[in-house]
Protein backbone atom coordinates (compact mmCIF):
# COMPACT_ATOMS: atom_id res chain seq x y z
CA UNK A 1 0.00 0.00 0.00
CA UNK A 2 1.40 3.52 -1.06
CA UNK A 3 2.64 5.19 2.28
CA UNK A 4 0.32 8.37 3.35
CA UNK A 5 1.72 12.04 4.15
CA UNK A 6 2.00 13.39 7.51
CA UNK A 7 1.31 16.46 6.17
CA UNK A 8 0.86 18.35 2.71
CA UNK A 9 1.68 21.39 0.85
CA UNK A 10 0.38 23.64 -1.54
CA UNK A 11 2.68 26.22 -3.12
CA UNK A 12 6.23 25.82 -4.04
CA UNK A 13 7.55 29.33 -4.35
CA UNK A 14 10.96 30.55 -2.16
CA UNK A 15 8.50 29.87 1.50
CA UNK A 16 6.59 27.03 0.50
CA UNK A 17 10.25 24.97 -0.78
CA UNK A 18 12.09 26.10 2.24
CA UNK A 19 9.15 25.32 4.67
CA UNK A 20 8.32 21.87 2.49
CA UNK A 21 12.55 21.10 3.18
CA UNK A 22 12.48 22.00 7.04
CA UNK A 23 9.37 19.67 8.03
CA UNK A 24 10.80 17.00 6.20
CA UNK A 25 14.10 17.17 7.87
CA UNK A 26 12.23 16.98 11.44
CA UNK A 27 11.43 13.17 10.09
CA UNK A 28 7.68 13.91 8.49
CA UNK A 29 6.85 12.71 5.39
CA UNK A 30 5.28 15.66 3.33
CA UNK A 31 3.19 16.15 -0.10
CA UNK A 32 3.66 19.00 -2.65
CA UNK A 33 1.19 20.31 -5.59
CA UNK A 34 1.81 23.66 -7.14
CA UNK A 35 0.14 25.35 -9.45
CA UNK A 36 2.13 25.43 -12.42
CA UNK A 37 3.33 21.64 -12.16
CA UNK A 38 7.04 22.31 -13.62
CA UNK A 39 7.88 24.02 -9.71
CA UNK A 40 6.40 20.51 -8.36
CA UNK A 41 8.39 18.37 -10.25
CA UNK A 42 11.75 20.46 -10.71
CA UNK A 43 11.07 20.53 -6.75
CA UNK A 44 10.95 17.17 -6.03
CA UNK A 45 13.85 16.27 -8.67
CA UNK A 46 16.73 18.57 -6.92
CA UNK A 47 15.67 17.06 -3.47
CA UNK A 48 16.09 13.53 -4.14
CA UNK A 49 16.46 10.75 -0.97
CA UNK A 50 13.96 12.79 0.70
CA UNK A 51 10.42 11.97 2.21
CA UNK A 52 8.72 14.24 -0.60
CA UNK A 53 5.91 13.05 -3.13
CA UNK A 54 4.84 15.08 -5.79
CA UNK A 55 1.11 15.35 -7.29
CA UNK A 56 0.05 16.96 -9.97
CA UNK A 57 -3.78 17.31 -9.29
CA UNK A 58 -5.36 18.27 -5.98
CA UNK A 59 -7.51 15.39 -5.74
CA UNK A 60 -3.75 12.86 -5.47
CA UNK A 61 -2.30 15.33 -3.46
CA UNK A 62 -5.13 15.42 -0.78
CA UNK A 63 -5.39 11.52 -1.11
CA UNK A 64 -1.86 11.32 -0.26
CA UNK A 65 -2.58 12.46 2.82
CA UNK A 66 -2.94 10.46 6.14
CA UNK A 67 -6.17 11.58 8.02
CA UNK A 68 -7.07 13.70 9.53
CA UNK A 69 -5.46 15.16 6.91
CA UNK A 70 -2.92 18.36 7.20
CA UNK A 71 -3.02 20.63 3.88
CA UNK A 72 -0.94 23.92 4.20
CA UNK A 73 -1.37 26.91 1.95
CA UNK A 74 1.73 28.87 1.15
CA UNK A 75 0.43 30.83 -1.74
CA UNK A 76 0.29 34.44 -2.69
CA UNK A 77 -2.10 36.03 -0.13
CA UNK A 78 -5.21 37.15 -1.05
CA UNK A 79 -7.68 35.55 -4.21
CA UNK A 80 -4.95 32.49 -4.10
CA UNK A 81 -5.61 31.63 -1.00
CA UNK A 82 -9.82 31.64 -1.48
CA UNK A 83 -9.06 30.03 -4.71
CA UNK A 84 -7.00 26.96 -3.47
CA UNK A 85 -9.97 26.62 -0.29
CA UNK A 86 -12.51 26.65 -3.22
CA UNK A 87 -10.90 23.61 -5.29
CA UNK A 88 -10.40 21.81 -2.01
CA UNK A 89 -13.58 22.16 -0.08
CA UNK A 90 -14.90 19.02 -2.37
CA UNK A 91 -12.28 16.95 -1.96
CA UNK A 92 -11.62 17.30 1.64
CA UNK A 93 -13.65 15.09 4.66
CA UNK A 94 -14.52 16.39 8.29
CA UNK A 95 -11.71 17.38 10.45
CA UNK A 96 -9.52 17.47 8.21
CA UNK A 97 -7.02 21.05 8.62
CA UNK A 98 -6.40 23.38 6.31
CA UNK A 99 -3.13 25.83 7.22
CA UNK A 100 -2.99 28.66 5.71
CA UNK A 101 0.75 30.24 6.55
CA UNK A 102 0.82 33.24 4.28
CA UNK A 103 0.70 36.92 5.40
CA UNK A 104 -3.22 36.87 5.35
CA UNK A 105 -4.98 39.54 6.32
CA UNK A 106 -7.01 38.49 9.81
CA UNK A 107 -10.35 39.43 8.82
CA UNK A 108 -9.98 37.11 5.68
CA UNK A 109 -8.95 34.35 8.00
CA UNK A 110 -11.74 34.49 9.75
CA UNK A 111 -13.97 34.40 6.55
CA UNK A 112 -12.31 31.54 5.77
CA UNK A 113 -12.10 30.12 9.30
CA UNK A 114 -16.33 30.26 9.43
CA UNK A 115 -16.58 28.83 5.71
CA UNK A 116 -14.40 25.87 6.48
CA UNK A 117 -16.02 25.23 10.37
CA UNK A 118 -19.14 25.21 8.43
CA UNK A 119 -17.59 22.18 6.45
CA UNK A 120 -17.11 20.23 10.01
CA UNK A 121 -13.17 21.20 8.86
CA UNK A 122 -10.66 22.99 10.67
CA UNK A 123 -8.54 26.38 9.76
CA UNK A 124 -5.53 27.49 11.34
CA UNK A 125 -4.34 30.68 9.93
CA UNK A 126 -0.73 30.73 11.06
CA UNK A 127 1.67 33.62 10.47
CA UNK A 128 5.12 32.38 9.78
CA UNK A 129 8.02 34.88 10.19
CA UNK A 130 11.42 34.85 9.33
CA UNK A 131 11.37 34.87 5.31
CA UNK A 132 13.11 32.41 3.29
CA UNK A 133 15.94 31.60 6.13
CA UNK A 134 13.49 31.42 8.67
CA UNK A 135 11.23 28.66 6.88
CA UNK A 136 14.34 26.65 6.15
CA UNK A 137 16.18 26.71 9.27
CA UNK A 138 12.78 27.18 11.94
CA UNK A 139 10.67 30.28 11.83
CA UNK A 140 8.53 32.22 14.19
CA UNK A 141 4.99 30.76 14.28
CA UNK A 142 1.98 32.49 15.03
CA UNK A 143 -0.90 30.19 14.86
CA UNK A 144 -4.40 31.08 15.03
CA UNK A 145 -7.72 28.63 15.25
CA UNK A 146 -9.37 26.86 18.02
CA UNK A 147 -7.13 25.25 20.54
CA UNK A 148 -8.23 21.47 19.26
CA UNK A 149 -6.69 21.99 16.14
CA UNK A 150 -3.38 24.13 17.31
CA UNK A 151 -3.36 20.45 19.43
CA UNK A 152 -3.58 18.54 16.27
CA UNK A 153 -0.70 21.01 14.49
CA UNK A 154 1.46 20.88 17.57
CA UNK A 155 3.67 18.02 17.13
CA UNK A 156 4.73 19.63 13.41
CA UNK A 157 4.93 23.56 14.40
CA UNK A 158 6.76 22.71 17.45
CA UNK A 159 9.48 20.87 15.77
CA UNK A 160 10.20 23.08 12.45
CA UNK A 161 10.30 26.16 14.96
CA UNK A 162 13.12 28.35 15.98
CA UNK A 163 14.12 26.85 19.11
CA UNK A 164 15.42 29.63 21.89
CA UNK A 165 17.29 27.39 24.26
CA UNK A 166 14.72 24.88 24.27
CA UNK A 167 11.41 26.85 23.80
CA UNK A 168 9.83 26.34 20.03
CA UNK A 169 9.13 29.39 19.02
CA UNK A 170 5.50 28.61 18.88
CA UNK A 171 2.42 29.18 20.56
CA UNK A 172 -1.18 28.92 20.01
CA UNK A 173 -2.29 32.99 19.95
CA UNK A 174 -5.64 32.47 20.06
CA UNK A 175 -8.86 31.44 17.97
CA UNK A 176 -9.72 32.73 15.09
CA UNK A 177 -7.91 35.62 13.24
CA UNK A 178 -5.70 36.16 15.88
CA UNK A 179 -2.69 34.39 14.51
CA UNK A 180 -2.80 36.63 11.54
CA UNK A 181 -3.64 39.45 13.35
CA UNK A 182 -0.31 38.97 15.93
CA UNK A 183 1.73 38.39 12.49
CA UNK A 184 0.42 41.12 10.60
CA UNK A 185 1.66 43.79 14.23
CA UNK A 186 5.04 41.96 14.33
CA UNK A 187 4.99 42.99 10.29
CA UNK A 188 3.95 46.75 11.44
CA UNK A 189 6.71 46.05 14.27
CA UNK A 190 9.25 45.11 12.05
CA UNK A 191 8.37 48.30 9.89
CA UNK A 192 9.09 50.44 12.82
CA UNK A 193 12.16 49.01 13.77
CA UNK A 194 14.11 49.38 9.98
CA UNK A 195 13.19 52.43 9.51
CA UNK A 196 14.69 53.46 12.95
CA UNK A 197 17.69 51.86 11.87
CA UNK A 198 17.84 54.00 8.66
CA UNK A 199 17.26 57.37 10.10
CA UNK A 200 20.83 56.12 12.88
CA UNK A 201 22.07 55.84 9.18
CA UNK A 202 21.37 58.63 8.00
CA UNK A 203 22.87 60.76 10.76
CA UNK A 204 25.74 58.76 10.78
CA UNK A 205 26.48 59.58 6.67
CA UNK A 206 25.27 63.40 7.68
CA UNK A 207 28.71 63.07 10.04
CA UNK A 208 30.94 62.16 7.25
CA UNK A 209 31.32 58.62 8.33
CA UNK A 210 32.06 55.72 5.43
CA UNK A 211 29.91 52.90 5.26
CA UNK A 212 33.16 50.78 6.39
CA UNK A 213 32.70 53.00 9.31
CA UNK A 214 29.11 52.83 9.96
CA UNK A 215 29.30 49.23 9.69
CA UNK A 216 31.35 48.99 12.66
CA UNK A 217 28.81 50.90 14.58
CA UNK A 218 26.27 48.18 14.39
CA UNK A 219 29.08 45.46 14.97
CA UNK A 220 29.74 47.04 17.78
CA UNK A 221 25.78 47.70 18.71
CA UNK A 222 25.05 44.02 17.80
CA UNK A 223 27.58 42.90 20.99
CA UNK A 224 25.08 44.90 23.44
CA UNK A 225 21.59 45.90 24.52
CA UNK A 226 20.53 46.48 21.14
CA UNK A 227 21.41 43.13 19.56
CA UNK A 228 19.24 42.16 17.29
CA UNK A 229 18.88 40.38 13.48
CA UNK A 230 18.08 43.73 12.18
CA UNK A 231 21.44 45.22 13.34
CA UNK A 232 23.57 42.04 12.42
CA UNK A 233 22.15 42.53 8.87
CA UNK A 234 22.44 45.92 8.65
CA UNK A 235 26.02 45.94 9.04
CA UNK A 236 26.98 43.10 6.79
CA UNK A 237 25.02 44.68 4.26
CA UNK A 238 26.76 48.14 4.86
CA UNK A 239 30.18 46.11 4.04
CA UNK A 240 28.78 44.32 0.74
CA UNK A 241 30.82 45.75 -1.60
CA UNK A 242 29.80 45.62 -5.43
CA UNK A 243 31.79 42.98 -7.78
CA UNK A 244 31.48 45.58 -11.06
CA UNK A 245 32.00 48.97 -9.16
CA UNK A 246 33.45 48.45 -5.99
CA UNK A 247 31.32 50.79 -4.27
CA UNK A 248 29.22 49.32 -1.09
CA UNK A 249 25.84 48.14 -2.52
CA UNK A 250 23.97 50.05 -0.51
CA UNK A 251 25.45 53.38 -2.19
CA UNK A 252 23.99 51.75 -5.21
CA UNK A 253 20.41 51.16 -4.29
CA UNK A 254 17.83 53.62 -5.61
CA UNK A 255 16.69 55.28 -2.37
CA UNK A 256 13.00 54.26 -3.14
CA UNK A 257 10.96 51.83 -0.43
CA UNK A 258 8.89 49.09 -1.33
CA UNK A 259 5.85 47.84 0.78
CA UNK A 260 3.77 45.02 0.26
CA UNK A 261 0.76 46.36 2.54
CA UNK A 262 1.01 44.98 6.12
CA UNK A 263 2.49 48.16 7.67
CA UNK A 264 -0.67 49.42 6.04
CA UNK A 265 -3.15 46.75 7.70
CA UNK A 266 -1.58 47.89 10.74
CA UNK A 267 -1.78 51.34 10.65
CA UNK A 268 -5.73 50.83 9.43
CA UNK A 269 -6.26 48.63 12.70
CA UNK A 270 -5.06 51.42 15.02
CA UNK A 271 -7.17 53.90 13.38
CA UNK A 272 -9.96 51.63 13.74
CA UNK A 273 -9.17 50.67 17.60
CA UNK A 274 -8.31 54.45 18.20
CA UNK A 275 -4.51 53.50 19.06
CA UNK A 276 -1.70 55.15 18.64
CA UNK A 277 1.24 53.48 16.58
CA UNK A 278 3.18 56.64 15.50
CA UNK A 279 6.23 55.19 15.24
CA UNK A 280 4.87 52.49 12.71
CA UNK A 281 2.95 55.54 11.20
CA UNK A 282 6.21 57.16 10.65
CA UNK A 283 7.90 54.18 9.26
CA UNK A 284 4.99 53.49 6.83
CA UNK A 285 4.75 57.14 6.39
CA UNK A 286 8.67 57.39 5.39
CA UNK A 287 8.30 54.35 2.77
CA UNK A 288 5.81 56.23 0.81
CA UNK A 289 7.83 59.54 0.45
CA UNK A 290 10.66 57.26 -0.17
CA UNK A 291 8.92 55.76 -3.01
CA UNK A 292 8.14 59.88 -4.59
CA UNK A 293 11.63 60.04 -5.82
CA UNK A 294 11.25 62.43 -8.75
CA UNK A 295 9.20 64.69 -6.48
CA UNK A 296 11.91 64.94 -4.08
CA UNK A 297 14.50 65.44 -6.52
CA UNK A 298 12.75 68.24 -8.12
CA UNK A 299 11.86 69.85 -4.36
CA UNK A 300 15.62 69.79 -3.08
CA UNK A 301 16.23 72.45 -6.18
CA UNK A 302 13.33 74.61 -4.71
CA UNK A 303 12.77 73.98 -0.83
CA UNK A 304 15.17 75.60 1.26
CA UNK A 305 16.92 74.28 4.46
CA UNK A 306 19.87 74.34 6.50
CA UNK A 307 23.13 72.73 5.86
CA UNK A 308 22.73 68.73 6.75
CA UNK A 309 26.36 68.04 7.33
CA UNK A 310 26.65 67.29 10.93
CA UNK A 311 30.15 68.65 12.20
CA UNK A 312 30.07 67.14 15.66
CA UNK A 313 32.00 64.83 17.88
CA UNK A 314 31.48 61.04 16.35
CA UNK A 315 31.96 59.36 19.49
CA UNK A 316 29.61 61.18 21.50
CA UNK A 317 26.71 61.20 18.21
CA UNK A 318 27.11 57.38 18.11
CA UNK A 319 26.28 57.17 21.44
CA UNK A 320 23.33 59.76 21.67
CA UNK A 321 22.13 57.86 18.53
CA UNK A 322 22.14 54.33 20.00
CA UNK A 323 20.11 55.67 23.21
CA UNK A 324 17.82 57.46 20.58
CA UNK A 325 17.36 53.91 18.67
CA UNK A 326 16.90 51.63 22.12
CA UNK A 327 14.03 54.72 23.35
CA UNK A 328 12.18 55.05 19.95
CA UNK A 329 12.64 51.18 19.59
CA UNK A 330 10.76 50.90 22.92
CA UNK A 331 8.17 53.23 22.25
CA UNK A 332 7.26 51.52 19.08
CA UNK A 333 6.86 48.03 20.64
CA UNK A 334 4.69 49.69 23.41
CA UNK A 335 2.34 50.68 20.62
CA UNK A 336 2.43 47.66 18.86
CA UNK A 337 2.01 45.98 22.20
CA UNK A 338 -0.97 48.14 23.17
CA UNK A 339 -3.00 47.86 19.96
CA UNK A 340 -2.73 43.76 20.41
CA UNK A 341 -3.80 44.06 23.71
CA UNK A 342 -7.01 46.55 22.94
CA UNK A 343 -7.83 44.46 19.71
CA UNK A 344 -7.69 41.33 21.86
CA UNK A 345 -9.88 42.37 24.43
CA UNK A 346 -12.12 43.43 21.81
CA UNK A 347 -12.44 40.16 20.01
CA UNK A 348 -12.15 38.13 23.56
CA UNK A 349 -8.76 36.62 22.18
CA UNK A 350 -7.10 36.64 25.45
CA UNK A 351 -3.46 37.40 24.10
CA UNK A 352 -0.66 36.20 26.29
CA UNK A 353 1.64 39.76 25.19
CA UNK A 354 4.57 38.07 27.23
CA UNK A 355 4.56 34.73 25.04
CA UNK A 356 3.97 36.36 22.03
CA UNK A 357 7.26 38.48 22.58
CA UNK A 358 8.69 35.41 23.79
CA UNK A 359 8.26 33.64 20.18
CA UNK A 360 9.48 36.49 18.99
CA UNK A 361 13.04 35.78 20.40
CA UNK A 362 14.41 33.40 17.32
CA UNK A 363 12.91 33.39 13.49
CA UNK A 364 11.92 36.27 12.91
CA UNK A 365 12.64 39.49 11.75
CA UNK A 366 12.58 40.75 14.81
CA UNK A 367 14.26 39.18 16.95
CA UNK A 368 16.24 40.75 19.35
CA UNK A 369 17.91 40.52 23.21
CA UNK A 370 15.63 42.72 24.36
CA UNK A 371 12.67 41.11 24.31
CA UNK A 372 13.35 38.72 26.86
CA UNK A 373 12.82 42.18 28.76
CA UNK A 374 9.41 42.56 27.25
CA UNK A 375 8.81 38.55 28.11
CA UNK A 376 9.78 39.04 31.78
CA UNK A 377 7.80 42.46 32.02
CA UNK A 378 4.24 40.74 31.30
CA UNK A 379 5.03 37.73 33.39
CA UNK A 380 5.99 39.91 36.08
CA UNK A 381 2.68 41.91 35.82
CA UNK A 382 0.34 40.31 33.08
CA UNK A 383 -1.75 43.36 33.31
CA UNK A 384 0.80 45.72 32.40
CA UNK A 385 -1.15 49.03 31.61
CA UNK A 386 2.04 49.91 29.02
CA UNK A 387 5.38 48.85 28.08
CA UNK A 388 7.20 52.20 29.12
CA UNK A 389 5.97 52.25 32.51
CA UNK A 390 7.71 48.26 33.63
CA UNK A 391 10.54 49.21 35.61
CA UNK A 392 12.91 47.74 32.81
CA UNK A 393 11.59 49.78 30.56
CA UNK A 394 11.02 52.82 32.49
CA UNK A 395 14.73 53.55 33.80
CA UNK A 396 15.87 52.64 30.05
CA UNK A 397 13.71 55.62 29.20
CA UNK A 398 14.83 58.23 31.73
CA UNK A 399 18.25 57.32 31.70
CA UNK A 400 17.86 57.80 27.62
CA UNK A 401 15.27 60.27 27.08
CA UNK A 402 17.90 63.30 27.10
CA UNK A 403 20.17 61.72 24.67
CA UNK A 404 17.22 61.10 22.41
CA UNK A 405 15.98 64.77 22.47
CA UNK A 406 19.12 65.97 21.31
CA UNK A 407 19.11 63.75 18.71
CA UNK A 408 16.06 64.76 17.35
CA UNK A 409 16.90 68.47 18.30
CA UNK A 410 20.55 68.45 16.01
CA UNK A 411 18.51 65.92 12.82
CA UNK A 412 15.33 69.18 13.06
CA UNK A 413 18.45 72.18 13.18
CA UNK A 414 20.02 70.54 10.32
CA UNK A 415 17.08 69.72 8.72
CA UNK A 416 17.81 65.65 8.22
CA UNK A 417 14.44 63.92 8.31
CA UNK A 418 14.18 61.69 11.06
CA UNK A 419 10.09 61.19 11.51
CA UNK A 420 10.39 57.50 13.47
CA UNK A 421 12.63 58.86 16.15
CA UNK A 422 10.72 62.71 16.37
CA UNK A 423 7.03 60.49 16.04
CA UNK A 424 8.76 58.37 19.38
CA UNK A 425 9.79 61.21 21.14
CA UNK A 426 6.53 63.04 20.77
CA UNK A 427 4.70 59.70 22.27
CA UNK A 428 6.64 59.76 25.04
CA UNK A 429 6.45 63.45 25.71
CA UNK A 430 2.72 63.45 25.25
CA UNK A 431 2.72 60.62 27.44
CA UNK A 432 4.29 62.02 30.28
CA UNK A 433 2.42 65.60 30.18
CA UNK A 434 -0.28 65.83 32.74
CA UNK A 435 -2.33 68.77 30.89
CA UNK A 436 -1.99 68.56 27.31
CA UNK A 437 -3.36 71.36 25.66
CA UNK A 438 -6.61 69.37 24.60
CA UNK A 439 -8.46 71.77 26.87
CA UNK A 440 -8.35 74.63 23.99
CA UNK A 441 -9.17 71.58 21.96
CA UNK A 442 -12.26 71.12 23.62
CA UNK A 443 -12.92 74.86 23.88
CA UNK A 444 -13.14 75.00 20.63
CA UNK A 445 -14.82 72.09 19.55
CA UNK A 446 -17.34 73.13 22.19
CA UNK A 447 -17.32 76.65 20.52
CA UNK A 448 -18.00 75.32 17.32
CA UNK A 449 -20.15 72.61 17.87
CA UNK A 450 -21.61 72.22 21.15
CA UNK A 451 -19.83 69.06 21.59
CA UNK A 452 -19.49 70.05 25.45
CA UNK A 453 -16.62 69.43 27.73
CA UNK A 454 -15.58 68.39 31.14
CA UNK A 455 -14.69 70.71 34.18
CA UNK A 456 -11.00 69.76 35.90
CA UNK A 457 -13.03 71.38 39.51
CA UNK A 458 -16.46 69.44 38.78
CA UNK A 459 -16.64 65.69 39.04
CA UNK A 460 -15.86 63.53 35.92
CA UNK A 461 -18.87 62.56 33.72
CA UNK A 462 -20.50 66.11 34.04
CA UNK A 463 -21.07 67.89 30.39
CA UNK A 464 -20.91 71.53 30.56
CA UNK A 465 -21.44 73.92 27.48
CA UNK A 466 -20.37 77.88 27.38
CA UNK A 467 -22.51 80.73 25.71
CA UNK A 468 -19.66 81.83 23.33
CA UNK A 469 -19.52 84.97 21.65
CA UNK A 470 -21.36 85.19 18.22
CA UNK A 471 -18.21 85.10 15.53
CA UNK A 472 -19.32 87.42 12.38
CA UNK A 473 -18.30 86.57 8.94
P1 LIG B 1 4.36 34.23 -3.37
O1 LIG B 1 3.63 35.09 -2.42
O2 LIG B 1 5.17 34.86 -4.43
O3 LIG B 1 3.29 33.24 -4.06
C1 LIG B 1 3.67 32.36 -5.10
C2 LIG B 1 2.95 31.02 -4.95
O4 LIG B 1 1.52 31.23 -5.00
C3 LIG B 1 3.32 30.10 -6.10
O5 LIG B 1 3.40 28.80 -5.61
C4 LIG B 1 2.13 30.29 -7.03
O6 LIG B 1 1.94 29.21 -7.90
C5 LIG B 1 1.02 30.36 -6.04
N1 LIG B 1 -0.24 30.87 -6.59
C6 LIG B 1 -0.57 32.10 -7.06
BR1 LIG B 1 0.59 33.51 -7.23
N2 LIG B 1 -1.82 32.20 -7.48
C7 LIG B 1 -2.33 30.98 -7.27
C8 LIG B 1 -3.61 30.44 -7.50
N3 LIG B 1 -4.60 31.16 -7.98
N4 LIG B 1 -3.80 29.14 -7.19
C9 LIG B 1 -2.81 28.39 -6.70
N5 LIG B 1 -1.57 28.85 -6.43
C10 LIG B 1 -1.34 30.14 -6.72
O7 LIG B 1 5.28 33.17 -2.59
P2 LIG B 1 6.21 33.35 -1.31
O8 LIG B 1 7.07 34.56 -1.42
O9 LIG B 1 6.84 32.02 -1.10
O10 LIG B 1 5.19 33.64 -0.13
C11 LIG B 1 4.15 32.73 0.23
C12 LIG B 1 3.33 33.36 1.34
O11 LIG B 1 4.18 33.55 2.48
C13 LIG B 1 2.76 34.74 1.00
O12 LIG B 1 1.54 34.92 1.64
C14 LIG B 1 3.78 35.69 1.59
O13 LIG B 1 3.23 36.96 1.89
C15 LIG B 1 4.17 34.93 2.84
N6 LIG B 1 5.50 35.27 3.37
C16 LIG B 1 6.53 35.49 2.53
C17 LIG B 1 7.79 35.79 3.05
C18 LIG B 1 8.96 36.00 2.14
O14 LIG B 1 10.04 36.36 2.66
N7 LIG B 1 8.84 35.76 0.84
C19 LIG B 1 7.96 35.87 4.43
C20 LIG B 1 6.89 35.60 5.26
C21 LIG B 1 5.66 35.30 4.71
P3 LIG B 1 2.58 29.25 -9.37
O15 LIG B 1 3.98 28.76 -9.23
O16 LIG B 1 1.72 28.33 -10.15
O17 LIG B 1 2.51 30.67 -9.88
Amino acid sequence: MKQLSDIGLIGLAVMGQNLVLNIESRGFRVSVFNRTSDATDAFVAAHPGKQLAAAHTLADFVQSLARPRRVMLMVKAGAPVDAVIEQLLPLLEADDIVIDGGNSLFTDTERRDALLAARGLHFIGAGVSGGEEGARKGPSIMPGGPASTWQAMRPIFESIAAKVGNDPCVVHIGPGGAGHYVKMIHNGIEYGDMQLICEAYSLFCAAGMSTDEIADVFDTWNEGELQSYLIQITGKALRQRDPETGAPVVDLILDKAGQKGTGQWTLMNAADNAVVVSTINAAVEARVLSSMKAMRVAASAQLQGPDAALKVDRTRLIEQVHDALYASKIVSYAQGLNLMRTMGEKKGWALDLGAIAAIWRGGCIVRARFLNHISAAYRADPQLPHLMLAPFFKDVLNRHQQAWREVVALAVSHGIPVPAFSASLSYYDSLRTARLPANLLQAQRDFFGAHTYERVDKPAGQWFHTPWPEVIG
